[in-house]
């Protein structure tokens, strides 16, 4: 086995942090390393955290942290920054907002951005999550920002969803819009000791009773949980290890019910797909352009002189067969 790869299973942060990097960067030599490291089995929960920016997910990320490490849970967390292509102020936020267990070392936080080229950040995630599965933590969290389909792709890699709404903000209006009602397997109503914590309450009640998600096969009742101002630390803790307990009592429930592993089948597939892109469409598309040959066809498509068909198989008879 490669020395790094060997490093990551005996938990070397700095070499994870490292690694990391690389593959955000997109370091092609990362590939080998990630060859050994996916053969690894682990058995981390992950966790998705997901909600509008400000929503307070990194407040609540450090509080989740302090109510598993109790459990002497190893943790390891990915903040991602899907929005910013460069290490901007939010991920130093995060930073600064989880460094109450900067000196543990069996908590390991880590940022994931969108640098240069964009596209890439969910598989960015995925192999992220592998390398920390790999160093053995028990709990993984990745907390990204809610506004679209690139940050639905990220917390795919989840096993249990927790999704953070802010009363008075039309939150769960933009929820709806993002897609993350069908994703959620739990709702935090956060600061919610603002006004309109009632009313998002009775309208997210609604909305879950109301969801096709609710057929007979999904024993699951999709919680809604308060948690109050952060600034109140002893209710703010107490109502964070609830959630915690639900968010244990959701891994337990796909468990029982053999859904953790169609969950992992489901994930494995898109993986799977993801690298025949990468190995075989890439190249191609990649070619083409280096051969020139991508403009010359676009305008004998749109001059109606072929279609889009014949030119595919030409280009398949020429790669692939
Ligand atoms: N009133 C109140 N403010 C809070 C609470 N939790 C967090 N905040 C504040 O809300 C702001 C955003 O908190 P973060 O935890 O960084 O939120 P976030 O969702 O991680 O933000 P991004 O990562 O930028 O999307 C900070 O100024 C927090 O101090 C809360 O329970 N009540
Ligand atoms: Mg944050």
């Amino acid at each position: 086995m490669n020395e790094i790869s060997k490093k990551i299973l005996e938990g070397n942060i700095r070499t994870a942090s490292h690694l990391i990097r690389n593959i955000e960067d997109k370091m092609p030599e990362t590939d080998e390393i990630m060859k050994e490291i996916f053969k690894v089995k682990g058995n981390s929960h992950v966790i998705g955290l997901t909600g509008a920016p400000g929503a307070g997910k990194s407040t609540l990320t450090d509080e989740i942290i302090t109510a598993f490490r109790k459990k002497n849970n190893t943790i390891g967390v990915l903040a991602v920054d899907p929005t910013s292509p460069f290490t901007g102020g939010a991920i130093l936020g995060d930073r600064i907002r989880m460094m109450s267990h900067a000196s543990d070392k069996d908590v390991f936080v880590r940022s994931l951005a969108t640098r240069g080229a964009t596209g890439g950040l969910s598989k960015a995630v995925g192999e992220a999550i592998y390398i920390l599965e790999a160093m053995g933590k028990d709990k993984v969290i990745v907390e990204t920002c809610g506004v679209g389909q690139q940050e639905v792709d990220i917390i795919d890699h989840a096993q249990t969803v927790v999704v953070v709404l802010v009363p008075g903000m039309g939150d769960e209006v933009q929820a709806i819009k993002a897609g993350l009602m069908e994703i959620a397997d739990i709702f935090v109503i956060n600061k919610a000791d603002r006004d309109g914590a009632d009313k998002l309450y009775r309208e997210l009640i609604n909305m879950i009773s109301m969801s096709s998600k609710k057929s007979d096969s999904n024993l699951w009742e999709i919680p809604v949980l308060r948690i109050g101002n952060f600034k109140e630390p002893k209710k703010f803790s107490e109502e964070v290890e609830k959630l915690c307990n639900k968010i244990e009592e959701h891994y337990e429930y796909l468990y029982q019910n053999k859904l953790l592993s169609t969950k992992i089948r489901q994930k494995t597939k898109a993986e799977f797909k993801e690298a025949l892109w990468a190995k075989i469409l890439e190249p191609i598309l990649n070619n083409l352009i280096e051969e020139n040959k991508m403009e010359s066809m676009i305008d004998k498509l749109t001059n109606k002189e072929t279609d889009p068909y014949t030119l595919a198989e030409e280009v398949a008879k020429q790669y692939l067969i």
